[in-house]
Formats: structure tokens, C-alpha cells, sequence
């Protein structure tokens, strides 16, 4: 069976790149560092039946992946966005196609298939939902948890999230500051749906440390070793209890074949970012649900944009577990859609409405740009 029904071919006019910067409601710490605003790169894709958005979601550094904010400009601006420009049309399944001769920059090229996506959904009228083949309206949602001052600070952050409602909670961690957190956090909530992430700072010297985990009853360790670690993670994964869900090294299909084949993973973290678009990432899906391994949905702080067609991949029936699918809220006071997300009863709603289903606010993404550039056919 194919894996979606296609859609018909736009126009591009123009792609329209915007830098924003979104100050974040309190800093996110994880093992790579500490972030205060969110530097994202909005994409309008401008075509003769009206306009698609989509969203970049590198971050100012290279610290997550090799990708970052001006590098993605600079790709995209120099060579992704002329070889689409270049095409007269193009349909959402081919845009992966016709960027396939740059190497890499996955995020960049999402961003941008994105923006093709919604353009052509709101076309036909149809929703990125329906595109991707949801089949819920809503999704439940979890929360991720930055590094705290000390474990106290943490309990209290996790205790906040649980009275909002979400519904599984993850806590960053790194060496040093790790089983302690989670203890605490697991002795102040014995119950709730628990898991932690490494973003890659452990070596597998590190694994007798990372076997103390094992005590708490967590979902799974996220991440533990390096993106390109597929072999030690296999060889960890036979020193753990706890499952092992690998987020950085499945930046494709491909890896994620490679890496369930050696055992280094047993459930996946799917970024439609970090694999280069929704299409990759519903193939990664289709993948782990055949062959009975757990999927997620995986977030990249993502502004209205990105988090509408999250919540629609979320509700693919391969994703069994709680996504970092979370409200709006959660990392700001003021979106960039009319409607930003909110939770309900735990759950957040999957956008019904044409394409993404979500209305940009144009004045507030005026107000958080900070560079522009509009390329033209
Ligand atoms: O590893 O999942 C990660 C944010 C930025 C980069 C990497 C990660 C994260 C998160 C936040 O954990 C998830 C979210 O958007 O809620
Ligand atoms: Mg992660």
C-alpha cells in the first residue's frame, strides 16, 4: 500500500526565508547547553493559489546535530531553495527528489518540503492530518524537561508539568547529573510514565553508571551515546535493562533499518527535522510498525508551524508512545499562529482545517524576524 495519497503539483513563485527569534518562557538546559530564545527559520513557499509555510528547526549552534541556523540559511539560500525555484512545479513527493544531490542538511530540506505540503494541501483543501494519515484527533502529550539547578528545582519543574496534565514526563540528563535526578523524580512520583535523555553524552565506558538507571523503571534512556555510536549502542543495550531509543543517529530510513538490524535500539524517536521531512519520517514509521518496534514523535521546540504537523504525525497509528508533543505553552508566551496549541485533558488536538491547519499570525512573525530574504522563480 502506498504510504500516502499524493498531491497535486504547485507553482512556486517564490520561497520566502525568515529569521525569528522567539524568547522562550524559562532557559531549556540539556547536555549541549542552555537556550533563551528560539532561533528558527520560517519558510513561506508562494505559489498562485496562495501560500504554504514550513519550519527550519536548527538551532543557533551545532551542538544537537551538525546542522545550525546560518548554515541552513546559507544552503538554502545558495542551493535548496534556486533548485526548486528552478522546477517550474513540484508536488510534495518530489521535493526530496529534486534536492537529493545536496548532501545532507535534512533539516533545511524539511523545512522547505514542509512549506510544499501545506501549500498544495490547502490547495485540494485537504489536512496535513489526513495527509499523513492520522487517525486521532487528538494525541497525548509529553513533556520535556530541561536540566534544573539541582534535583529539588527538578521536582518542582516535573511536579508544575504533571498539575498541567502531560501526560509522560522526560528529564534531560548528563554525567553528573543523573541518577540522582531521576531518582528524585522517580521517588516523588512513583507512578507516573518516566524517561530520560542523554543527547548523546555518555561514552560506553560510561555503562555501569547508566545500568544504575535501570532501578527507576524508566520507559527508556534516549540517546545515551554519540550520533554515530550505532555499534557501541548495540553493545550498551545488552548491558541495560532499560530500553534504549535512539533520537540523533536515525537521521533516515536507512539508519533506522541499520540500526534496529544490529540491536542497537528498540523503540525510535522520530524528528520529521532530523530526517530530512514528514515523508522520511512516515517512512520510518511504516518501517518500526512492521516490524513491531515502538515509535514516537519527537520535538524540536517547534513554533505553531512545526507543532500543527507534529501533532498530525503523532497521530499515525505506528506512534504507540507519548511524543514531546506538548502546548504551546510550554516554551512560549506568544506563537506565531493565530491558534497555538493547548492542552486538554493531557492531550493535544491534531489541526483539522486545510494544510496545516493552523492561520500564521503575520504580525507576530513580523515581530520576531530578524532577516528576510525572498527568492524568486
Ligand atoms: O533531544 O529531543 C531532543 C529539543 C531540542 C533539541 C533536541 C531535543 C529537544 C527536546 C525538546 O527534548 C522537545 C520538545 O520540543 O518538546
Ligand atoms: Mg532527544
Amino acid at each position: 500500500m502506498p504510504l500516502i495519497r499524493p498531491a497535486a503539483p504547485v507553482t512556486l513563485d517564490a520561497v520566502d526565508l525568515r529569521v525569528l527569534h522567539m524568547p522562550l518562557v524559562s532557559p531549556f538546559t540539556t547536555s549541549f547547553g542552555t537556550e533563551t530564545v528560539r532561533e528558527v527559520i520560517i519558510v513561506t513557499a508562494e505559489t498562485p493559489d496562495g501560500r504554504g509555510w514550513g519550519e527550519v528547526v536548527t538551532q543557533s549552534e551545532p551542538s544537537y546535530s551538525s546542522e545550525y541556523t546560518q548554515g541552513a540559511w546559507d544552503v538554502l539560500t545558495r542551493f535548496l531553495a534556486p533548485a526548486l525555484l528552478a522546477r517550474r512545479t513540484v508536488a510534495p513527493e518530489e521535493v526530496a527528489g529534486a534536492l537529493h544531490h545536496v548532501v545532507g542538511h535534512r533539516m533545511a530540506k524539511a523545512g522547505l518540503e514542509l512549506a510544499v505540503i501545506d501549500a498544495a494541501l490547502r490547495a485540494e483543501n485537504r489536512s496535513v492530518g489526513e495527509y499523513l494519515g492520522a487517525e486521532k484527533d487528538r494525541v497525548p502529550s509529553g513533556v520535556s524537561v530541561g536540566i534544573q539547578s539541582d534535583p529539588r528545582a527538578l521536582v518542582a519543574a516535573v511536579g508544575g508539568y504533571l498539575d498541567e496534565g502531560y501526560v509522560r514526563i522526560k528529564i534531560k540528563i548528563k554525567p553528573g547529573r543523573d541518577i540522582a535526578e531521576t531518582d528524585a523524580v522517580r521517588s516523588a512520583f512513583p507512578e507516573i510514565p518516566l524517561q530520560v535523555d542523554a543527547n548523546s553524552a555518555y561514552t560506553l565506558a560510561d555503562a555501569d553508571t547508566l545500568a544504575q538507571l535501570d532501578r527507576f523503571g524508566l520507559l527508556l534512556i534516549e540517546q545515551p551515546l554519540q550520533e554515530d555510536d550505532i555499534v557501541d549502542h548495540a553493545a550498551l543495550a545488552q548491558q541495560l535493562k532499560t530500553p534504549i531509543c535512539l533520537d540523533e543517529s536515525i537521521t533516515s530510513v536507512k539508519a533506522a533499518r541499520d540500526a534496529l538490524a544490529l540491536g542497537a535500539t528498540t523503540v525510535i524517536n522520530v524528528k520529521a527535522g532530523r530526517v530530512g521531512g514528514y515523508l522520511e519520517a512516515l517512512r520510518i514509521a511504516d518501517l518500526c510498525e512492521s516490524a513491531g518496534i515502538p515509535v514516537w514523535c519527537g520535538g524540536m521546540l517547534e513554533t505553531g508551524i512545526g507543532r500543527a504537523a507534529n501533532a498530525a504525525l503523532a497521530a499515525h497509528p505506528a506512534f504507540t508512545l507519548p511524543g514531546d508533543v506538548s502546548a504551546s505553552a510550554r516554551f512560549y508566551t506568544e506563537d506565531i499562529v493565530t491558534e497555538p496549541a493547548v492542552l486538554e485533558d493531557g492531550h493535544v488536538r491534531v489541526p483539522t482545517g486545510p494544510g496545516l491547519g493552523v492561520e500564521v499570525d503575520l504580525d507576530a512573525l513580523e515581530r520576531f524576524t530578524v532577516a528576510r530574504e525572498t527568492l524568486r522563480r
